[in-house]
């Protein structure tokens, strides 16, 4: 890639854009900074359509108003962060600020100012770059590096908010009186101009609030999980096709395969893929990635695609690399598939959020006691917990934005609720027999199995998202077979 033309000295780069004089660049004449100012097309976009979830966003605002009457709210899309000199990490907007206004752009802030009867909301974005200044080419965030933006007139049509230059909010928000809330963690800038007008407590209310809204997801967020599930079905097809590279490769091989799906029908992977083979599938959460593909081995592949409007799905398939499951394997599987049934069985409405890691934990004990792994009955066990030397994980979490959707809920309203149409949960029972697990048959040491659903709530039950991938280990088999040709 380019690098940018830099200033002569450091103390320059300190400067902003507008402050530095043109010949200071080297290289640069005066004659080519006047010449660069003029003979560009006006490309500004009229009548553009709102986005498809401006309403929904919309809706949203207006619960988070009704939550916080007469305070100013501050939600940052958060800021870019530097790799090393100019190149920056691949930015992704915080889950907050995506909910609340559809809108994506890294040094992005929503503010929701208190009016009478409620909230006036502006967005404050980075406009168009000046072309007076030379800042459009000679600014490394300027427009000829990093690509048109929208201008602020643009972003309120497609937003259907009001947009400011982000540039001024620092000073307006440290001349701003009354109460303020921010939600942290996203926008040092934005957090030290607050810094003497908020409050540790009164902003994780703000950030519980906003975890708490997503628990039940509306109409386009639900659409936008199903799609998360089928890009992430053909991106699990995409690697069974390819499991012969990998095996001349590495796990790494299936890491790339899936990316590869991810980056070309959604923003990018929602979490990063566990392509866990062999022993590697007692590791949790395994994404180094660089370990040898074997056949006779499993294969744990838990991975899922993020939409290009931020949401992800969270899937995971235990496959037998040679496309057939061994005897042992295949016990394994099947009690964990059996688990898997009795716990996506639990999820209703009405139901406790906690059943369903009930019913799958209750069949695993039962498995473990009959194989002779632990000492019944399996009512001692489940009561003692004994089971989780190999179960190790809970069976599941809502799902979202965030793959641990509503991390920040508080426990009444997410493990001691009650599930209600429109949430949307993972149940992802697993068994794990670590390679040095001295307790077990020698033939179940490196053995760990997963299988993972998306599964929405309905007004009569369930219904699994992700269902396009089988689950039962002949159906697994088949399905592979029939990919590999
Ligand atoms: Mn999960």
């Amino acid at each position: 890639m380019a690098e940018e033309l830099t200033p002569e000295t450091p103390d320059e780069a300190e400067e902003p854009i507008k402050q530095r004089k043109n010949g200071l660049y080297p290289g640069v004449s005066d004659e080519l900074a006047e010449n660069m100012k003029s003979g560009w097309a006006d490309t500004e976009l009229t009548g553009l359509a709102p986005i498809p979830q401006a309403a929904e966003t919309a809706a949203r605002r207006a619960a988070l108003s009704a939550r916080f009457p007469g305070e100013r709210l501050v939600v940052p899309a958060g800021n870019l962060k530097t790799r090393s000199n100019d190149t920056e990490y691949a930015f992704r907007a915080s889950t907050e600020y995506a909910y609340l206004t559809g809108d994506q752009t890294h040094d992005g802030v929503l503010v929701l100012e208190p009016v009478a009867d409620g909230h006036e909301a502006t967005i404050y974005l980075l406009p168009r770059s000046d072309r007076e200044n030379g800042e459009f080419w000679l600014d490394g965030m300027g427009e000829l590096w990093v690509g048109r933006r929208h201008s602020l007139a643009e972003a309120e049509q497609l937003l259907g908010i009001p947009a400011k230059d982000v540039r001024e909010l620092t000073a307006a928000l440290k001349e701003a009186t009354g109460p303020v809330r921010a939600v942290r963690g996203h926008d040092a800038g934005i957090e030290a101009a607050l810094t003497d007008k908020v409050t540790a407590e009164r902003d994780e209310e703000l950030r519980v609030f906003l975890s708490e809204a997503r628990l039940v997801k509306d109409a386009f967020e639900i659409a936008e999980l199903e799609k998360a599930c089928a890009s992430t079905a053909r991106g699990f097809e995409d690697v069974v096709k390819v499991l012969d590279k990998a095996e001349a490769t590495s796990e790494r091989y299936i890491e790339g395969t899936f990316f590869l799906r991810a980056r070309v029908e959604g923003n990018d992977v929602g979490y990063g893929s566990i392509c866990a083979a062999g022993p590697h599938a007692c590791t949790l959460h395994w994404v180094r990635n660089d370990g040898a593909v074997r056949p006779g081995d499993l294969l744990l592949l838990d991975a899922g695609v993020e939409t290009t409007e931020l949401y992800t799905a969270d899937v995971t398939r235990t496959l037998p690399i040679n496309g057939r499951y061994t005897d042992v394997q295949r016990k394994i599987y099947d009690a964990v598939y059996e688990a898997q049934e009795a716990g996506i069985a639990a999820v209703k409405p009405g139901a406790a959020y906690r059943d369903f890691h009930d019913a799958a934990q209750r069949v695993l004990a039962e498995k473990l006691v009959e194989w002779g792994l632990v000492e019944g009955p399996v009512e001692r066990v489940l009561e003692l917990g004994l089971q989780r030397r190999w179960t190790l994980h809970g069976t599941g979490h809502m799902l979202g934005m965030d793959v641990h959707d509503c991390a920040a809920a508080r426990t009444e309203a997410y493990v001691d609720t009650t599930l209600e149409p429109g949430m949307c949960l993972t149940v992802e029972p697993g068994l794990y027999f670590q390679a040095d697990d001295l307790t077990v048959p020698e033939e179940y040491r490196g053995i760990g199995v997963r299988i993972e659903d998306d599964i929405l709530v309905t007004e009569d039950g369930n219904r699994n998202l992700s269902d396009q991938l089988p689950r039962r280990s002949d159906e697994v088999e088949a399905w592979m077979a029939a990919l590999k040709g």
